[in-house]
Protein backbone atom coordinates (compact mmCIF):
# COMPACT_ATOMS: atom_id res chain seq x y z
CA UNK A 1 0.00 0.00 0.00
CA UNK A 2 1.13 3.17 -0.93
CA UNK A 3 2.14 5.46 2.34
CA UNK A 4 0.22 8.06 1.37
CA UNK A 5 -3.29 6.08 1.68
CA UNK A 6 -2.05 4.52 4.53
CA UNK A 7 -1.48 8.05 6.41
CA UNK A 8 -5.11 8.72 5.33
CA UNK A 9 -6.39 5.58 6.11
CA UNK A 10 -4.60 5.67 9.80
CA UNK A 11 -6.51 9.27 9.77
CA UNK A 12 -9.72 7.91 9.44
CA UNK A 13 -8.74 5.17 12.18
CA UNK A 14 -9.18 2.63 9.60
CA UNK A 15 -5.38 1.42 9.80
CA UNK A 16 -4.92 0.39 13.71
CA UNK A 17 -2.33 3.09 15.95
CA UNK A 18 -0.08 1.61 18.22
CA UNK A 19 -2.12 1.90 21.21
CA UNK A 20 -5.07 0.07 19.99
CA UNK A 21 -2.83 -2.79 18.87
CA UNK A 22 -2.44 -3.67 22.23
CA UNK A 23 -5.89 -4.21 23.53
CA UNK A 24 -5.93 -7.26 22.21
CA UNK A 25 -6.95 -9.30 19.45
CA UNK A 26 -10.57 -9.21 20.61
CA UNK A 27 -11.02 -5.40 20.42
CA UNK A 28 -13.43 -4.12 17.92
CA UNK A 29 -10.70 -2.30 16.25
CA UNK A 30 -8.29 -5.03 15.47
CA UNK A 31 -10.92 -7.62 14.17
CA UNK A 32 -10.35 -5.75 10.42
CA UNK A 33 -6.91 -4.37 11.54
CA UNK A 34 -4.87 -6.95 9.13
CA UNK A 35 -7.28 -6.29 6.07
CA UNK A 36 -4.90 -4.69 3.43
CA UNK A 37 -6.45 -2.66 0.61
CA UNK A 38 -6.98 -4.93 -2.52
CA UNK A 39 -4.87 -4.58 -5.41
CA UNK A 40 -6.88 -2.09 -8.68
CA UNK A 41 -8.70 -4.74 -11.31
CA UNK A 42 -6.52 -3.94 -13.98
CA UNK A 43 -9.90 -3.57 -16.03
CA UNK A 44 -12.71 -2.06 -13.84
CA UNK A 45 -9.73 -0.02 -12.23
CA UNK A 46 -9.27 2.04 -15.08
CA UNK A 47 -13.26 3.01 -15.41
CA UNK A 48 -12.11 4.31 -12.04
CA UNK A 49 -9.57 6.22 -12.97
CA UNK A 50 -11.27 7.81 -15.70
CA UNK A 51 -14.09 8.70 -14.09
CA UNK A 52 -11.89 10.65 -11.25
CA UNK A 53 -10.17 12.64 -14.16
CA UNK A 54 -11.74 15.93 -15.01
CA UNK A 55 -10.17 16.43 -18.52
CA UNK A 56 -12.82 17.48 -21.07
CA UNK A 57 -10.35 15.54 -23.53
CA UNK A 58 -10.28 12.43 -21.77
CA UNK A 59 -11.14 9.15 -23.33
CA UNK A 60 -11.81 5.60 -22.02
CA UNK A 61 -10.67 2.78 -23.91
CA UNK A 62 -10.44 0.22 -21.36
CA UNK A 63 -13.10 -1.73 -20.32
CA UNK A 64 -14.97 -3.44 -23.29
CA UNK A 65 -18.45 -1.45 -23.57
CA UNK A 66 -19.76 -0.59 -26.58
CA UNK A 67 -20.65 3.11 -27.50
CA UNK A 68 -21.89 4.90 -30.39
CA UNK A 69 -20.32 7.11 -32.26
CA UNK A 70 -20.85 10.18 -30.26
CA UNK A 71 -19.52 7.97 -27.34
CA UNK A 72 -22.90 7.27 -25.73
CA UNK A 73 -23.85 3.78 -24.54
CA UNK A 74 -26.57 1.94 -26.52
CA UNK A 75 -30.00 0.61 -25.69
CA UNK A 76 -30.24 -1.42 -28.47
CA UNK A 77 -33.90 -1.01 -29.96
CA UNK A 78 -34.71 -4.77 -29.54
CA UNK A 79 -34.61 -4.21 -26.15
CA UNK A 80 -36.22 -1.11 -25.93
CA UNK A 81 -39.71 -3.14 -27.39
CA UNK A 82 -38.97 -5.77 -25.45
CA UNK A 83 -38.99 -3.79 -22.04
CA UNK A 84 -42.13 -2.21 -23.71
CA UNK A 85 -43.77 -6.06 -23.66
CA UNK A 86 -42.71 -6.39 -19.83
CA UNK A 87 -43.75 -3.28 -18.64
CA UNK A 88 -46.62 -4.03 -16.61
CA UNK A 89 -47.39 -7.20 -18.37
CA UNK A 90 -45.87 -9.48 -16.17
CA UNK A 91 -44.97 -10.48 -12.28
CA UNK A 92 -41.49 -10.13 -10.66
CA UNK A 93 -41.48 -13.56 -8.59
CA UNK A 94 -38.47 -15.47 -8.34
CA UNK A 95 -37.19 -17.73 -10.84
CA UNK A 96 -36.37 -20.89 -10.06
CA UNK A 97 -33.11 -21.65 -9.30
CA UNK A 98 -31.85 -22.57 -12.16
CA UNK A 99 -33.36 -19.43 -13.91
CA UNK A 100 -35.73 -18.84 -17.22
CA UNK A 101 -35.91 -22.20 -18.79
CA UNK A 102 -37.00 -20.33 -21.53
CA UNK A 103 -34.10 -18.06 -21.79
CA UNK A 104 -32.28 -21.10 -21.44
CA UNK A 105 -33.88 -23.10 -24.46
CA UNK A 106 -33.07 -19.91 -26.69
CA UNK A 107 -29.43 -19.60 -25.06
CA UNK A 108 -28.81 -23.29 -26.12
CA UNK A 109 -29.94 -22.48 -29.39
CA UNK A 110 -28.05 -19.54 -30.18
CA UNK A 111 -24.97 -21.87 -28.86
CA UNK A 112 -25.34 -25.29 -30.09
CA UNK A 113 -27.63 -24.58 -32.94
CA UNK A 114 -31.47 -23.62 -34.03
CA UNK A 115 -31.84 -27.37 -34.67
CA UNK A 116 -29.33 -29.15 -32.40
CA UNK A 117 -29.90 -33.11 -32.13
CA UNK A 118 -28.27 -32.56 -28.61
CA UNK A 119 -31.04 -29.88 -27.45
CA UNK A 120 -33.74 -32.50 -28.35
CA UNK A 121 -32.02 -35.69 -26.50
CA UNK A 122 -32.03 -33.30 -23.50
CA UNK A 123 -28.02 -34.27 -22.86
CA UNK A 124 -27.40 -30.41 -21.88
CA UNK A 125 -27.49 -29.35 -18.67
CA UNK A 126 -28.27 -25.79 -18.52
CA UNK A 127 -28.83 -22.75 -16.09
CA UNK A 128 -29.17 -19.17 -16.10
CA UNK A 129 -25.70 -17.57 -14.58
CA UNK A 130 -25.22 -13.88 -13.50
CA UNK A 131 -23.63 -13.24 -17.30
CA UNK A 132 -20.59 -14.60 -18.43
CA UNK A 133 -18.07 -14.02 -15.28
CA UNK A 134 -21.42 -15.90 -12.95
CA UNK A 135 -21.17 -18.43 -15.72
CA UNK A 136 -17.34 -19.56 -15.34
CA UNK A 137 -17.66 -19.14 -11.60
CA UNK A 138 -20.50 -21.58 -11.23
CA UNK A 139 -18.84 -24.09 -13.87
CA UNK A 140 -15.30 -23.61 -11.96
CA UNK A 141 -17.13 -24.05 -8.11
CA UNK A 142 -18.76 -27.26 -10.33
CA UNK A 143 -15.33 -28.65 -11.44
CA UNK A 144 -13.61 -28.27 -7.75
CA UNK A 145 -16.82 -29.80 -6.11
CA UNK A 146 -17.20 -32.56 -8.55
CA UNK A 147 -13.45 -33.48 -9.96
CA UNK A 148 -11.51 -31.78 -7.43
CA UNK A 149 -8.12 -33.75 -8.62
CA UNK A 150 -8.47 -31.32 -12.35
CA UNK A 151 -6.74 -28.50 -13.34
CA UNK A 152 -7.85 -25.61 -15.85
CA UNK A 153 -5.17 -24.72 -18.42
CA UNK A 154 -5.86 -21.10 -19.52
CA UNK A 155 -3.97 -19.44 -22.20
CA UNK A 156 -1.84 -16.53 -22.34
CA UNK A 157 -3.03 -13.99 -22.09
CA UNK A 158 -6.16 -13.87 -21.51
CA UNK A 159 -9.22 -11.62 -19.89
CA UNK A 160 -7.82 -11.00 -16.26
CA UNK A 161 -10.72 -11.84 -14.33
CA UNK A 162 -10.12 -15.81 -15.77
CA UNK A 163 -6.99 -16.17 -13.07
CA UNK A 164 -9.09 -14.84 -10.03
CA UNK A 165 -12.49 -17.10 -11.23
CA UNK A 166 -10.56 -20.44 -10.93
CA UNK A 167 -8.44 -19.39 -8.00
CA UNK A 168 -11.43 -18.20 -6.03
CA UNK A 169 -12.44 -21.61 -6.79
CA UNK A 170 -9.58 -23.28 -5.98
CA UNK A 171 -9.18 -25.07 -8.91
CA UNK A 172 -4.99 -25.22 -9.67
CA UNK A 173 -4.46 -23.39 -12.89
CA UNK A 174 -1.61 -23.98 -15.90
CA UNK A 175 -1.18 -22.23 -18.77
CA UNK A 176 -0.79 -22.86 -22.43
CA UNK A 177 0.90 -20.59 -25.07
CA UNK A 178 -1.85 -18.87 -27.37
CA UNK A 179 -0.29 -16.05 -28.52
CA UNK A 180 3.17 -14.54 -30.66
CA UNK A 181 4.05 -10.77 -29.33
CA UNK A 182 6.59 -10.79 -32.85
CA UNK A 183 3.58 -11.78 -35.52
CA UNK A 184 0.85 -10.42 -33.39
CA UNK A 185 -1.27 -13.25 -34.34
CA UNK A 186 -1.87 -16.89 -33.20
CA UNK A 187 0.96 -18.97 -31.62
CA UNK A 188 -0.37 -22.38 -33.01
CA UNK A 189 2.64 -24.65 -32.99
CA UNK A 190 3.05 -23.78 -29.08
CA UNK A 191 -0.90 -23.89 -28.67
CA UNK A 192 -0.30 -27.17 -30.19
CA UNK A 193 2.46 -28.43 -28.13
CA UNK A 194 1.30 -27.35 -24.88
CA UNK A 195 -2.05 -29.23 -26.02
CA UNK A 196 -0.11 -32.04 -26.41
CA UNK A 197 1.82 -31.65 -23.78
CA UNK A 198 -0.70 -31.59 -20.86
CA UNK A 199 -1.95 -34.73 -19.19
CA UNK A 200 -4.55 -36.45 -20.86
CA UNK A 201 -7.88 -35.32 -19.81
CA UNK A 202 -7.18 -31.86 -18.47
CA UNK A 203 -9.53 -29.01 -18.84
CA UNK A 204 -8.58 -26.14 -21.11
CA UNK A 205 -10.39 -22.57 -21.24
CA UNK A 206 -11.18 -21.96 -24.73
CA UNK A 207 -12.59 -17.97 -26.23
CA UNK A 208 -15.22 -19.39 -28.43
CA UNK A 209 -14.35 -16.41 -30.67
CA UNK A 210 -13.18 -12.40 -30.34
CA UNK A 211 -10.24 -13.69 -28.13
CA UNK A 212 -9.68 -10.82 -25.11
CA UNK A 213 -7.26 -9.39 -25.27
CA UNK A 214 -5.46 -10.36 -28.20
CA UNK A 215 -8.29 -9.92 -30.88
CA UNK A 216 -6.82 -12.93 -32.23
CA UNK A 217 -8.80 -16.42 -32.80
CA UNK A 218 -7.42 -19.25 -34.64
CA UNK A 219 -9.02 -20.30 -38.12
CA UNK A 220 -11.77 -22.77 -38.91
CA UNK A 221 -8.86 -25.24 -40.06
CA UNK A 222 -6.98 -24.54 -37.06
CA UNK A 223 -9.99 -25.18 -34.76
CA UNK A 224 -10.99 -28.58 -36.30
CA UNK A 225 -6.71 -29.30 -35.63
CA UNK A 226 -7.46 -28.58 -31.87
CA UNK A 227 -10.50 -30.13 -31.77
CA UNK A 228 -8.84 -33.06 -32.96
CA UNK A 229 -5.94 -33.14 -30.55
CA UNK A 230 -8.46 -32.64 -28.00
CA UNK A 231 -10.08 -35.97 -28.85
CA UNK A 232 -6.98 -37.77 -28.95
CA UNK A 233 -6.04 -36.35 -25.58
CA UNK A 234 -9.28 -36.65 -24.19
CA UNK A 235 -9.05 -33.24 -23.27
CA UNK A 236 -12.31 -31.24 -22.11
CA UNK A 237 -13.07 -27.91 -23.74
CA UNK A 238 -15.05 -25.18 -21.59
CA UNK A 239 -15.98 -22.12 -24.11
CA UNK A 240 -16.18 -18.96 -22.47
CA UNK A 241 -18.60 -17.09 -25.05
CA UNK A 242 -18.68 -13.58 -24.22
CA UNK A 243 -18.56 -11.78 -27.57
CA UNK A 244 -21.02 -13.67 -30.02
CA UNK A 245 -21.59 -11.80 -32.95
CA UNK A 246 -18.85 -9.32 -32.11
CA UNK A 247 -16.29 -11.28 -34.23
CA UNK A 248 -17.86 -11.92 -37.28
CA UNK A 249 -21.14 -9.46 -36.82
CA UNK A 250 -22.97 -13.10 -37.24
CA UNK A 251 -23.49 -15.10 -33.82
CA UNK A 252 -24.28 -17.96 -35.54
CA UNK A 253 -21.06 -18.12 -37.58
CA UNK A 254 -19.04 -16.70 -34.19
CA UNK A 255 -20.66 -20.17 -32.55
CA UNK A 256 -18.16 -22.29 -35.76
CA UNK A 257 -15.97 -23.14 -33.12
CA UNK A 258 -18.08 -25.02 -30.56
CA UNK A 259 -20.15 -26.24 -33.27
CA UNK A 260 -16.61 -28.22 -34.76
CA UNK A 261 -16.30 -29.59 -31.58
CA UNK A 262 -19.69 -30.99 -31.59
CA UNK A 263 -18.85 -32.68 -34.52
CA UNK A 264 -16.37 -34.56 -33.32
CA UNK A 265 -18.38 -35.53 -30.50
CA UNK A 266 -17.01 -33.90 -27.27
CA UNK A 267 -18.71 -32.93 -24.17
CA UNK A 268 -17.86 -29.47 -23.71
CA UNK A 269 -18.83 -26.56 -21.47
CA UNK A 270 -19.79 -23.48 -22.45
CA UNK A 271 -20.10 -20.01 -20.97
CA UNK A 272 -22.48 -17.41 -22.62
CA UNK A 273 -23.20 -13.38 -21.85
CA UNK A 274 -25.74 -10.97 -22.99
CA UNK A 275 -23.44 -8.29 -21.72
CA UNK A 276 -21.90 -7.41 -25.21
CA UNK A 277 -23.91 -8.74 -27.66
CA UNK A 278 -27.07 -7.27 -26.39
CA UNK A 279 -25.95 -4.56 -24.48
CA UNK A 280 -27.46 -6.14 -21.14
CA UNK A 281 -23.89 -5.15 -19.24
CA UNK A 282 -25.51 -4.04 -15.75
CA UNK A 283 -28.18 -6.88 -15.84
CA UNK A 284 -26.32 -9.50 -15.79
CA UNK A 285 -27.88 -12.37 -17.49
CA UNK A 286 -25.94 -15.52 -19.26
CA UNK A 287 -25.82 -19.27 -19.20
CA UNK A 288 -23.50 -21.89 -18.63
CA UNK A 289 -24.43 -24.93 -20.06
CA UNK A 290 -22.58 -28.48 -19.84
CA UNK A 291 -23.35 -31.18 -22.62
CA UNK A 292 -23.37 -34.25 -21.09
CA UNK A 293 -23.37 -38.01 -22.08
CA UNK A 294 -27.42 -39.02 -22.00
CA UNK A 295 -30.52 -37.14 -20.27
CA UNK A 296 -29.90 -38.55 -16.85
CA UNK A 297 -26.39 -37.59 -16.40
CA UNK A 298 -27.78 -34.25 -17.66
CA UNK A 299 -30.32 -34.02 -15.34
CA UNK A 300 -28.23 -35.16 -12.46
CA UNK A 301 -25.58 -32.07 -13.56
CA UNK A 302 -28.43 -29.43 -13.55
CA UNK A 303 -29.29 -30.43 -10.20
CA UNK A 304 -25.79 -29.66 -8.65
CA UNK A 305 -25.56 -26.81 -10.51
CA UNK A 306 -29.01 -25.48 -8.81
CA UNK A 307 -27.11 -26.73 -5.38
CA UNK A 308 -24.35 -24.36 -5.87
CA UNK A 309 -26.13 -20.75 -6.74
CA UNK A 310 -28.64 -21.83 -3.91
CA UNK A 311 -26.37 -20.58 -1.42
CA UNK A 312 -24.46 -18.17 -3.16
CA UNK A 313 -27.74 -15.94 -4.61
CA UNK A 314 -30.67 -18.51 -4.35
CA UNK A 315 -31.66 -17.42 -8.33
CA UNK A 316 -30.85 -15.60 -10.70
CA UNK A 317 -32.47 -11.44 -11.59
CA UNK A 318 -35.44 -11.96 -13.81
CA UNK A 319 -35.54 -8.82 -16.07
CA UNK A 320 -32.36 -9.70 -18.20
CA UNK A 321 -33.74 -12.87 -18.72
CA UNK A 322 -37.62 -11.72 -19.79
CA UNK A 323 -35.70 -9.36 -22.26
CA UNK A 324 -33.41 -12.02 -23.54
CA UNK A 325 -36.30 -14.39 -24.26
CA UNK A 326 -38.57 -12.01 -25.69
CA UNK A 327 -36.27 -11.01 -28.31
CA UNK A 328 -34.77 -14.59 -28.88
CA UNK A 329 -38.43 -15.66 -28.95
CA UNK A 330 -40.02 -13.58 -31.64
CA UNK A 331 -38.58 -14.03 -35.17
CA UNK A 332 -39.44 -9.88 -35.71
CA UNK A 333 -37.39 -9.06 -32.74
CA UNK A 334 -34.60 -11.46 -33.31
CA UNK A 335 -34.24 -10.42 -36.77
CA UNK A 336 -33.60 -7.18 -35.24
CA UNK A 337 -31.44 -7.94 -32.80
CA UNK A 338 -28.94 -9.45 -35.64
CA UNK A 339 -29.11 -6.27 -37.03
CA UNK A 340 -28.42 -4.47 -34.13
CA UNK A 341 -25.40 -6.68 -33.20
CA UNK A 342 -24.01 -6.16 -37.21
CA UNK A 343 -24.12 -2.82 -36.78
CA UNK A 344 -22.09 -2.56 -33.64
CA UNK A 345 -19.56 -5.04 -35.32
CA UNK A 346 -19.10 -3.03 -38.46
CA UNK A 347 -18.75 0.11 -36.48
CA UNK A 348 -16.05 -1.53 -34.67
CA UNK A 349 -14.56 -2.47 -38.17
CA UNK A 350 -14.53 1.31 -39.32
CA UNK A 351 -13.06 2.19 -36.19
CA UNK A 352 -9.87 -0.44 -36.70
CA UNK A 353 -9.71 1.02 -40.38
CA UNK A 354 -9.91 4.75 -39.30
CA UNK A 355 -7.28 4.04 -36.18
CA UNK A 356 -4.81 2.13 -38.87
CA UNK A 357 -5.45 4.96 -41.35
CA UNK A 358 -4.92 7.78 -39.65
CA UNK A 359 -1.11 6.20 -37.67
CA UNK A 360 -0.33 5.86 -40.79
CA UNK A 361 -0.89 9.07 -42.56
CA UNK A 362 1.00 10.40 -39.49
CA UNK A 363 4.03 8.54 -40.54
CA UNK A 364 4.41 6.39 -37.76
CA UNK A 365 7.58 4.21 -38.65
CA UNK A 366 5.88 0.83 -36.73
CA UNK A 367 2.98 -1.52 -38.86
CA UNK A 368 0.23 -0.79 -37.78
CA UNK A 369 -1.79 -3.79 -39.46
CA UNK A 370 -2.77 -5.61 -36.61
CA UNK A 371 -5.52 -2.98 -35.71
CA UNK A 372 -7.03 -4.72 -38.67
CA UNK A 373 -6.06 -7.98 -39.09
CA UNK A 374 -7.74 -8.16 -35.20
CA UNK A 375 -11.16 -8.77 -34.71
CA UNK A 376 -13.53 -8.39 -32.01
CA UNK A 377 -13.98 -5.16 -29.22
CA UNK A 378 -10.19 -5.37 -28.32
CA UNK A 379 -7.35 -4.34 -30.38
CA UNK A 380 -4.17 -5.82 -28.62
CA UNK A 381 -1.84 -2.67 -29.52
CA UNK A 382 1.87 -4.37 -28.54
CA UNK A 383 2.15 -0.90 -26.81
CA UNK A 384 4.08 -1.40 -23.49
CA UNK A 385 3.32 -0.16 -20.29
CA UNK A 386 5.17 2.81 -20.07
CA UNK A 387 3.37 3.59 -23.01
CA UNK A 388 0.12 3.41 -21.85
CA UNK A 389 1.19 5.36 -18.53
CA UNK A 390 2.42 8.37 -20.46
CA UNK A 391 -0.97 8.06 -22.69
CA UNK A 392 -2.72 8.47 -19.92
CA UNK A 393 -0.63 10.73 -17.85
CA UNK A 394 0.05 13.40 -20.83
CA UNK A 395 -3.30 12.48 -23.16
CA UNK A 396 -6.05 11.46 -20.58
CA UNK A 397 -6.39 8.66 -22.43
CA UNK A 398 -7.50 5.36 -20.22
CA UNK A 399 -6.54 1.86 -21.29
CA UNK A 400 -5.43 -1.16 -19.65
CA UNK A 401 -1.64 -1.14 -19.11
CA UNK A 402 -1.54 -4.76 -21.46
CA UNK A 403 -1.68 -2.24 -24.29
CA UNK A 404 -5.57 -3.58 -25.30
CA UNK A 405 -7.77 -1.18 -26.65
CA UNK A 406 -11.65 -1.19 -26.45
CA UNK A 407 -12.27 -0.70 -30.15
CA UNK A 408 -15.95 -0.09 -28.98
CA UNK A 409 -14.83 2.91 -26.92
CA UNK A 410 -13.32 4.92 -30.28
CA UNK A 411 -15.39 6.89 -32.54
CA UNK A 412 -15.26 9.43 -35.47
CA UNK A 413 -14.97 12.01 -33.35
CA UNK A 414 -12.06 10.50 -30.71
CA UNK A 415 -10.19 8.62 -33.10
CA UNK A 416 -8.00 11.27 -34.38
CA UNK A 417 -6.89 12.59 -30.75
CA UNK A 418 -6.14 8.86 -30.28
CA UNK A 419 -3.63 8.37 -33.38
CA UNK A 420 -1.98 11.35 -32.55
CA UNK A 421 -1.30 10.05 -29.12
CA UNK A 422 -0.15 6.79 -29.54
CA UNK A 423 2.03 7.98 -32.40
CA UNK A 424 3.49 10.09 -29.83
CA UNK A 425 4.31 7.67 -27.43
CA UNK A 426 5.51 4.91 -29.81
CA UNK A 427 7.16 7.11 -32.52
CA UNK A 428 10.83 6.82 -30.80
CA UNK A 429 10.41 2.78 -30.40
N1 LIG B 1 -15.30 -13.51 -20.49
C1 LIG B 1 -14.56 -12.67 -21.20
C2 LIG B 1 -13.54 -13.23 -22.13
C3 LIG B 1 -14.73 -11.28 -21.06
O1 LIG B 1 -13.97 -10.46 -21.78
C4 LIG B 1 -15.69 -10.79 -20.18
C5 LIG B 1 -15.90 -9.31 -19.99
C6 LIG B 1 -16.47 -11.73 -19.47
C7 LIG B 1 -16.24 -13.08 -19.65
C8 LIG B 1 -17.51 -11.35 -18.49
O2 LIG B 1 -18.49 -10.56 -18.93
P1 LIG B 1 -19.87 -10.44 -18.17
O3 LIG B 1 -19.72 -11.08 -16.85
O4 LIG B 1 -20.12 -8.99 -18.07
O5 LIG B 1 -20.83 -11.16 -19.04
N2 LIG B 1 -14.78 -8.48 -20.17
C9 LIG B 1 -14.91 -7.00 -20.13
C10 LIG B 1 -15.47 -6.49 -18.82
C11 LIG B 1 -15.84 -6.50 -21.23
C12 LIG B 1 -14.81 -7.00 -17.56
O6 LIG B 1 -13.59 -7.02 -17.44
O7 LIG B 1 -15.59 -7.36 -16.67
C13 LIG B 1 -13.50 -6.45 -20.41
O8 LIG B 1 -13.36 -5.23 -20.52
O9 LIG B 1 -12.56 -7.25 -20.57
Amino acid sequence: MAAISREILKRRGILRSPVMATIGARSMASWFGHVEPAAKDPILGVTEAFLADPSPDKVNVGVGAYRDDNGKPVVLECVREAERRIAGNLNMEYLPMGGSIKMIEESLKLAYGEDSDLIKEKRIAAVQALSGTGACRLFADFQKRFLPDTQIYIPIPTWANHHNIWRDACVPQRTFRYYHPETRGLDFASMMDDIKNAPNGSFFLLHACAHNPTGVDPSEEQWREISYQFKVKNHFPFFDMAYQGFASGDPNRDAKAIQIFLEDGHLIGCAQSYAKNMGLYGQRVGCLSILCEDELQAVAVKSQLQQLARPMYSNPPIHGALVVSIILGDPELKSLWLKEVKGMADRIIGMRKALREKLEKLGSPLSWEHITNQIGMFCYSGMTPEQVDRLTDEFHIYMTRNGRISMAGVTTGNVGYLANAIHEVTKAS
